[in-house]
């Protein structure tokens, strides 16, 4: 039995729950390493069933020590589950339609809340390592695309490249939609890349990941096309001194808002209600996972968590910067994954 599942089923004994029935991709991969794959997983005290069809069978014998593979089309949830259970679902996750299907059979069906993704907040070494060479590509793709870039180049073709370089590096796919978003449209923090070209005195926000073994990367770099302007300078520098002192303030014990209080403190003195977001996120299996840096989070950091930390400043009809390292959480500090340099890169 993994120490995954070993985990979970202490949990498990503490609610009272004999059978958990998991629909999450995520959670499916992290308990039984069930892959993109299609169905769902039981996991009780005595067994543990991957339920899916045949296109994915032989896959998950493989790949699913410890599970037994049962075909969905010959069983229905109910079979995985002795009379009077109390059986776990994920309430947070599940749609109502499957939902509805599951109470149909079970009657005693109670929601897991955080149960089955609270353990994913702190990685293990094998985790950390995934995340470390998705980190390591992206890296590799920053510095790519600074020598690639040139003027009169559009925010697409920009995202493209990043995205190419990724997978033929050894990324299995972009961990979100690359985000290239130049001058003006800076100041849209979840810009889609556009047909706007690139121009000299453009700051060029990028940011993008990669996954590795299913785990994510989270990067941001900003950029300025030529000479830019020296307010767009000031911008780009308390950004990076907001970024820099946040990355001091981490450690295990530290409380999330605080660490995004001294990001925004520093942000709101001169550029007040210009950083509308939290100052990170964490990441994994999902591209956002718990916990958040965040202002409403005071919920203390622990070694292992693995967060970004990105401020911004965005100012409509001029610019947006923001910057973005993902660092695994210490006892005394905190490990900065992302290598690529902050300081200000002219390209083009
Ligand atoms: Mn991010």
């Amino acid at each position: 039995m993994n120490n995954r599942i070993e985990k979970l089923l202490g949990l498990m004994e503490n609610k009272g729950i004999e059978t958990v029935i998991v629909t999450d991709p995520k959670n499916m991969h992290y308990y039984s390493g069930f892959y993109k794959g299609e169905g769902y997983a039981v996991i009780s005290r005595s067994k543990h069933f991957i339920v899916t069809d045949s296109r994915y069978t032989e896959y998950a014998e493989s790949v699913c020590k410890g599970f037994e593979v049962a075909d969905i089309s010959e069983h229905k949830p109910s079979d995985f589950v002795s009379e009077n259970a109390l059986v776990g679902f994920e309430d947070k996750s599940i749609s109502y339609d499957k939902y509805v299907n599951l109470a149909k059979q079970i009657d005693n069906l109670t929601p897991v809340g955080d149960m089955l993704i609270a353990p994913r907040e702190i990685k293990d070494d094998d985790e950390i390592k995934s995340i470390r060479k998705a980190v390591t590509i992206a890296d590799d793709a920053f510095s790519h695309i600074c020598s690639y870039i040139t003027k009169g180049m559009t925010e697409k073709e920009v995202a493209a490249e990043i995205d190419c370089y990724m997978k033929k590096h050894g990324a299995e796919d972009s961990s979100f939609s690359t985000i290239a978003a130049a001058g003006e449209r800076g100041s849209l923090p979840h810009a889609i890349p556009s047909e706007r070209t690139l121009k000299t005195g453009d700051l060029v926000v990028m940011d993008f990941g990669c996954i590795v073994d299913g785990y994510c990367s989270d990067m941001t770099r900003t950029v300025a096309v030529g000479d830019i302007s020296s307010e767009c300078e000031k911008i780009y520098n308390t950004v990076l001194e907001a970024q820099l002192s946040a990355l001091k303030s981490i450690k295990a014990g530290a409380l999330a808002c605080d660490v995004d209080n001294v990001a925004r403190n520093i942000i709101d003195s001169l550029y007040p209600k210009r950083f509308g977001h939290a100052l990170g996120h964490s990441v994994g299996l999902d591209i956002h996972e718990a916990p958040n840096l965040s202002p409403k989070n005071s919920c203390p950091l622990k070694t292992n968590n693995v967060v970004t930390v990105e401020p911004g400043i965005y100012i409509p009809g001029l610019c947006g910067v923001r910057i973005e390292d993902l660092v695994v959480v210490g006892d005394d500090g905190c490990d900065i994954l992302t290598k690529s340099p902050k300081q200000i890169i002219a390209v083009g």
